[in-house]
């Protein structure tokens, strides 16, 4: 196995693969018409940066290659069964953003010793998880790590979708890894299973989808999808749970720094609904849950207590 690969899984991450930085013609062509179709709703940041979204060497000048990594995030617990849901990406006490970055620095320090420090752009941000104009799921998969499923997540084919990815670009020419061919065949139980029916002509409607109306969206949820929140109150797994991909390989991870804040494993109804400013501050204050924002959170408590009345 090569250097970085080898270093990438003795840093913890799970999975990691190189793609050569070139620009995505075929992508800049499904995410025009993507963001024209409004699937983006009001994310209105995917609409800028257009050019370094599609092209990393327009992101980070000098840009070769493309090092894609992946880390397992699939839980050994689960929330109680009556209790409202928090998608399984924001179990963890330590916000994911920041144990991928943490991961990536520390891959990104050996790889300099190896390759000299040349290798790594010192005026760009070069080191992603999230955050920036860059299609994580689409260089995964160039990297060779799985293929993106009709729920639109990338699948490793040992690991299943439940995987963050993180991305570090670097300088230097490498040995690149083949795509995978799609796996998905002719099954359709990701967009049967959506209670909103956000996965529709091969690609997701952020406006229809819970995870979007949980998280990112400022407004109230319409109307028309409060009844179908399936009791989730951040994120949505429902795409994710019922892909077979997942059923036969999700692992449960080893990773200590994801390990689930207690209260979302040990709360129930009365727990969630009675939530304060100061309880959300005080138990969610280094978790992913914070993005929602605390108003948001307890608005999406309301439609579900009601939904349940
Ligand atoms: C915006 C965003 C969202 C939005 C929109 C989701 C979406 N499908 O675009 C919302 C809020 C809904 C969301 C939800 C979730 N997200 Co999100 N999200 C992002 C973010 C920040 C940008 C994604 C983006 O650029 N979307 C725009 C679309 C057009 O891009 P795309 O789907 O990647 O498609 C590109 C390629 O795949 C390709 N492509 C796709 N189909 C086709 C078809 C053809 C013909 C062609 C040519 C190309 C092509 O072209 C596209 C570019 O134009 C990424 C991080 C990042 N910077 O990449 C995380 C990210 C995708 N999210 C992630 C996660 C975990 C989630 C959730 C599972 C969280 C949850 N449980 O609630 C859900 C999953 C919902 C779902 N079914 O996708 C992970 C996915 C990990 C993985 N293994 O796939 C990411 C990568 C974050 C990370 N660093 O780990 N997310
Ligand atoms: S995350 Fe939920 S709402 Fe969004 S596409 Fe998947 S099942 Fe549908
Ligand atoms: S549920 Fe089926 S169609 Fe959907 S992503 Fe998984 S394998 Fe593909």
């Amino acid at each position: 196995m090569n250097f970085i690969k080898q270093t990438a899984l003795s840093v913890g991450f799970d999975a990691c693969g190189i793609a050569k930085a070139e620009a995505l013609i075929e992508d800049a062509v499904f995410m025009k018409k993507w963001l024209v179709e409004g699937n983006h709703a009001d994310m209105h940041y995917l609409d800028r940066n257009f050019e370094k979204r599609i092209n990393p060497q327009v992101l980070v000048p000098g840009c070769k290659s493309v090092v894609a990594v992946l880390l397992n995030y699939f839980p050994k617990q689960k929330q109680k069964p009556e209790s409202p849901k928090v998608a399984k990406y924001a179990y963890s006490i330590t916000d994911y953003h920041t144990v991928l970055k943490l991961k990536l620095k520390e891959l990104e320090q050996k790889i300099g010793i190896k390759y000299g420090d040349d290798c790594i752009s010192t005026s760009h941000q070069h080191l992603f998880v999230d955050s920036a104009p860059v299609l994580e799921r689409r260089w995964a998969e160039r990297a060779g790590l799985g293929w993106i499923g009709k729920h639109t997540q990338l699948i490793h084919p040992g690991l299943g979708s439940y995987t963050f990815i993180g991305i570090l670009m670097l300088n230097i020419d490498l040995e690149y890894d083949l795509p995978i061919l799609p796996h998905c065949g002719t099954c359709t139980k990701c967009m049967d299973a959506c209670p909103t029916k956000a996965i529709e002509n091969g690609t997701l409607n952020a406006r229809r989808c819970i995870s979007y109306l949980t998280i990112e969206s400022k407004n109230a949820i319409p109307v028309e999808f409060q009844s179908k929140l399936s009791d989730y109150i951040l994120g949505c797994d429902i795409c994710a749970d019922v892909c077979p991909w997942n059923t036969k390989w999700a692992k449960q991870n080893s990773h200590a720094e994801l390990s689930p804040v207690t209260n979302i494993l040990e709360w129930d109804k009365s727990e969630w609904q009675n939530l304060t400013e100061e309880n959300y501050n005080s138990n969610f204050s280094y978790s992913a849950i914070k993005r929602a924002g605390f108003s948001k959170l307890k608005q999406n408590i309301d439609v579900i207590t009601k939904n349940n009345l």
